[in-house]
């Protein structure tokens, strides 16, 4: 069984969504939407009631090290199917699409070989192993704050979608998408404590803007509420730096997502990646009420 006292390896992290599919088998469906690099599943899980005409997606662990990210994505799949009756309103308001381990080979890697490692495994050079996952998405690709080096920690990869592991997220999506039934895209990150929005790739404004702000800071008040941790909200290039490729804004600006967002979870940087696992819960916690009201903002 599942717990949030701990860090969890893959095995069971998949264990646990093949798990709820066995025992909820109306309401969870899992499914792998391709191989990483190293041909291990990506597992996606979706959770729906029935009555939902609108979709969300919640990716995490797109960086290896930023363990927390699948902790926190795998605590609201609880709350979405375990706690059903307790967040129904708002689970029956859309399907939803998880997927908590979006690097699979990464993130065994942080757990055997090397805590802080942040890429893929991919080999595309002689020496030096991985790619930045989320430098390799296919919109304005390589322009800013990304490296053709395959030894920089932001190598953006030979060419764009080079990575099995982004590229099946991208082919997913867009067919899903294909009717404009997403209405919120969230890929769970750590660290920095922010609520980040488009556009990553430049110093620019989404013309939405305003509405990505609105909706974007119900989150943000209603996760403050929990436990006082305190995010900041903007977009990518101007609160944080540039760096083009990632999937945020490939979700807006081809995906056709209007409400893409980057969670920089906690903390501000005394632990970094390395949380204690004692924060699960909390973090856990603040994010779902943030997630909730945001999903509660298009009633
Ligand atoms: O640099 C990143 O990929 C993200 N920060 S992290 O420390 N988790 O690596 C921020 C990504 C923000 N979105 C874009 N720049 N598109
Ligand atoms: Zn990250």
């Amino acid at each position: 069984a599942m717990d949030w006292t701990s860090y969890h390896r893959l095995v069971d992290i998949h264990g646990y969504m093949d798990q709820l599919a066995e025992d909820y088998p109306d309401m969870v469906t899992v499914m792998s939407i391709g191989s990483s690099y190293e041909d291990r599943d990506m597992k996606l899980i979706k959770v729906s009631t029935g009555s939902a005409t609108q979709k969300m997606w919640i990716d995490g662990g797109i960086h290896a090290r930023e363990w927390i990210a699948p902790a926190v994505v795998t605590y609201i799949l609880r709350e979405l199917v375990e706690n059903y009756e307790e967040n129904r309103d708002v689970v029956d308001l859309y399907d939803w699409y998880l997927l908590p381990l979006h690097n699979p080979d990464g993130y065994e890697y942080s757990h055997t070989n090397a805590r802080l490692w942040r890429k893929t495994r991919s080999r595309w050079s002689g020496s030096c192993v991985g790619v930045d996952p989320n430098r390799n998405w296919d919109y304005h690709w390589m322009e800013q704050g990304a490296s053709s080096d395959p030894c920089s920690e932001i190598y953006a990869g030979p060419e764009p979608f080079s990575e099995p592991e982004t590229r099946s997220a991208a082919d997913f999506i867009m067919a899903e998408n294909a009717d404009e039934s997403f209405v919120g895209f969230f890929t769970v990150h750590s660290y920095g404590q922010y609520w980040l929005c488009p556009w990553g790739y430049d110093y620019i404004y989404p013309d939405d803007y305003d509405d990505l702000e609105d909706a974007g800071m119900t989150g943000v008040n209603a996760l403050e509420d929990v436990h006082g941790t305190q995010f900041t909200f903007g977009p990518s290039a101007i609160v944080l730096y540039a760096a083009a490729g990632g999937s945020d804004d490939w979700a807006k600006g081809v995906g056709n997502i209007k409400y893409s967002y980057t969670l920089e979870l906690r903390d501000t940087g005394f632990w970094g990646f390395e949380l204690p696992a004692s924060q699960i819960v909390p973090t856990g916690q603040e994010t779902w009420e943030g997630i909730k009201a945001f999903a509660r903002y298009f009633q």
